[in-house]
């Protein structure tokens, strides 16, 4: 029913590497690492549900890889359990301290283990599931305002550090009232699951964020990705969309369902209010729609 979850297993002893294999390789997919340096590279690659950190490794400690991957957005959320021979209370609580969910010591007794393990990845499944029901809109699965507000902050600030710009672009169903009366709720319902497709498939995860700002009204966020970049990423947004042939017999703007897009692209400054940029491109949008829909103005 569950999907299976991962853990990171690192450690440079190859024998606690292999008795640790042979203990959980029927109930999880593993990943292994021998030193600090291979685990940061691999927690940030597989997203592992947990990691297994050994604390004394040939080249960062275990410590140091848990704070590493504390300051990385990307990884700051996995969870960690330390599994060390360094078995002093002051160890045990430092690595504690340092946001770690367990911390086990060596020699250590397999069923322990086995039962410590099972009960954080029941958490962190739990963890993740609401997560992502706060952060996820319920009917096309893209992000939602909340998490919208959260990530255009933090890429903001990210493209104003880097002075990288910043691509944002505001995207509504034309007559979309209309179609609701004419074909039924439901209709409707579906036609914003395509809608939201439509944009993840232009938008890859790679160069930005599709999330449903309020009703028939989405938002693209494309950090780093300049003006003409992300125009002909809504070109084929829009193309997408027409392309459906989803009839809609009551638009002025043609005879099957379309959309408009307003976007800008801004280089961000730290002194300034993200709002600005939605605010922009909410005119841009209004701006579309004006000049007869089933375009985009930038
Ligand atoms: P325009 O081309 O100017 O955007 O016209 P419009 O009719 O699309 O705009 P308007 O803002 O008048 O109507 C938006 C409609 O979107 C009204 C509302 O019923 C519909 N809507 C909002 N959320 C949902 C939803 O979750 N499901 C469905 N089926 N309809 C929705
Ligand atoms: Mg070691
Ligand atoms: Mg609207
Ligand atoms: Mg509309």
């Amino acid at each position: 029913m569950f999907e299976q979850q991962t853990i990171l297993i690192v450690d440079d002893e190859w024998m606690d590497r292999s008795i640790l294999t042979e203990l959980l390789k029927n109930d999880y997919r593993l990943i292994l690492a021998k030193n600090g340096e291979q685990a940061v590279h691999k927690a940030a690659k597989y997203l592992p549900d947990l990691i297994l950190l050994d604390v004394v490794l040939p080249d960062i400690s275990g410590y140091e890889v848990q704070r590493r991957l504390r300051e990385q957005q990307r990884t700051r959320h996995l969870a960690v359990a330390f599994i060390t021979s360094q078995d002093s209370a002051d160890d045990e609580a430092y690595g504690i301290s340092l946001g770690a969910y367990d911390y086990i010591t060596k020699p250590f007794h397999l069923a322990v283990v086995k039962a410590r393990i099972a009960n954080i990845l029941r958490l962190e499944r739990q963890r993740a599931l609401l997560e992502k029901l706060a952060s996820l809109d319920g009917l096309t699965e893209v992000h939602n305002r909340r998490k919208f507000d959260e990530i255009l902050i933090e890429e903001f600030h990210r493209c104003a550090s880097w002075e990288a710009p910043l691509s944002m672009a505001m995207l509504d169903v034309d007559h979309f009232k209309a179609f609701n009366d004419c074909y039924g709720h439901g209709k409707g319902d579906d036609v914003l699951k395509l809608v939201a497709r439509c944009m993840r498939v232009s938008v890859p995860l790679s160069s930005g964020y599709v999330a449903r700002y309020g009703g028939e009204e989405f938002v693209m966020l494309m950090p780093g990705v300049s003006e003409q970049d992300s125009m002909g990423i809504c070109r084929q947004t829009i193309q997408l969309v027409q392309d459906l042939n989803v009839p809609h017999e009551k638009s002025t703007a043609a005879d099957v369902l379309t959309v408009s897009i307003g976007g800008v692209t801004v280089f961000p400054s730290l002194e300034e209010s993200p709002s600005r940029i939605l605010r922009q491109a909410d005119f841009a949008l209004y701006s579309a729609k004006k000049a007869g829909r089933n375009r985009i103005l930038w």
